[in-house]
């Protein structure tokens, strides 16, 4: 299963923007709010250094696009509608959405750095409407979708609970749905010292503080500062990153700008990579087309040093859920499988992934079968528990 994004936020702060310069899905973008409805799915890409180049071979990539050495891995993001105060309770477009959100393991939460909305998405006076009223409420929604769920029905569970030698596991089991792990229910219950009462004796606090940290540790979140272009984001981005250091990642995005250079670079009118801090003009443009993109240029490139959509999808992945990109390969001297592709495939895995659990997300049969791992570059063999790193390339030796 791929790992997915939520792309969140208040209505008219610019997901759907976001979602199509990443993915390139035509979708519906106007200035007012819901705009969106249905929420929209498409695939984005984290953008990593490929190997091929250190390797000194020219790859035929299968389930990811390399360009210029540079290795595009596909994941998913989900566009939703815009989220108001109480939408958790059925205001707005109400709850029905949040419930897309359910498979995201990251959420990227959109704000209009600009401050040119107000809290319900209308639009205000850029400078007007403080971005940072937008943080809370958003956390807040999503917690109380969570509670909503968990606590339906909650004395029963809880006597059920008592029980139970392994809560966590039980708890999973109901949790599950909502892309909740074991992993993270032991962790925020250890981390609220709740591991040893029993769920029962839960008073209504502790339960509400256990599903806030279950929903940190399960629906991390990441802010694109959106609207970088605009003269009135600049003070506010500042503030927020100053502000929200050590709590969130506040990447300054452009979604505008990037949607513009994407499509541009699809017309073969400029050559840019997304993420890049500049582009070059290689086609035939419009006086009109030359304006706009010397604007993107000056406002956000050498402002920003990008659009920022990139690096908040590789920030997503790679830092805030800590995923390491892994090449696996069977011949170890060709870099090749056993089709003759160079580097057709790149993993994302999470940090801490070993060896052997590599071999069964390739196939369950290689799993069971592991007997060492080969680190290609070096071609030094890796016990079963040996954790990965970042851009391994990697050979599992199975037996028959
Ligand atoms: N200046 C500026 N405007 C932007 C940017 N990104 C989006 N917008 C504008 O913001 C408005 C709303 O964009 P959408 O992408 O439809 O916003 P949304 O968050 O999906 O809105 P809902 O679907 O209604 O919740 C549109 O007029 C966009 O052109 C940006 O980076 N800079
Ligand atoms: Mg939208």
């Amino acid at each position: 299963m791929t790992v997915q994004a939520g792309v969140v936020g208040k209505p008219n702060v610019g997901k759907s923007t976001f979602f199509a310069a990443a993915t390139l899905v035509d979708v519906k973008i106007a200035p007012y709010p819901f705009t969106t409805i249905e929420a929209n799915k498409g695939v984005g890409y984290v953008k990593i250094k490929c190997v091929c180049r250190e390797l000194g071979v020219k790859d035929s990539p299968v389930n990811s696009v390399c360009i210029d050495g540079w290795r595009f891995v596909p994941v998913e993001l989900i566009d939703v509608a815009g989220l108001v105060p109480d939408a958790w309770q059925g205001r707005g477009l109400g709850n029905r959405f949040l419930d897309e959100l359910r498979r995201a393991n990251v959420l990227i939460h959109v704000i209009d750095a600009a401050g040119a909305t107000d809290i319900e998405g209308r639009p205000v006076k850029p400078g007007t409407h403080d971005p940072m009223e937008d943080l809370q409420f958003l956390e807040r929604e999503i917690t109380m979708w969570m509670y909503q769920i968990i606590s339906k029905d909650w004395p029963r569970t809880a006597k059920a609970l008592d029980l139970k030698s392994n809560i966590a596991k039980e708890l999973s089991k109901k949790l599950s749905g909502l892309g909740i792990t074991i992993a993270d229910i032991e962790s925020a219950l250890s981390e609220i010292s709740l591991l040893r009462k029993k769920p029962s004796k839960w008073t209504e606090d502790e339960l509400k503080n256990f599903i806030h940290v279950l929903r940190e540790k399960s629906k991390p979140i990441i802010i694109a500062a959106n609207k970088s272009d605009l003269p009135a984001a600049e003070d506010n981005i500042k503030r927020l990153r100053k502000e929200l250091s050590g709590k969130y990642l506040v990447i300054p995005t452009s979604a505008e700008s990037e949607l513009a250079l994407r499509k541009a670079a699809s017309k073969n009118l400029i050559k840019y990579l997304p993420g890049d801090s500049d582009f070059e003009i290689i086609g035939e443009v419009t006086p009109k087309q030359q304006k706009v993109l010397e604007y993107i240029r000056e406002r956000v490139l050498k402002k920003w040093g990008s659009t920022g959509v990139q690096q908040v999808i590789n920030a997503a992945f790679l830092d805030v859920l800590e995923m390491l990109a892994v090449f696996p390969v069977e011949n170890e001297n060709k870099y090749t499988d056993h089709h003759g592709r160079v580097l057709p495939d790149v993993y994302l895995v999470p940090k801490g992934t070993t060896a052997r659990e590599f071999a069964y997300m390739i196939h369950t049969d290689l799993g069971e079968k592991f007997i060492s791992a080969v680190d290609v570059k070096t071609k030094k063999r890796l016990s079963a528990d040996f954790k990965l790193e970042h851009r391994m390339v990697i050979k599992i030796i199975a037996g028959r």
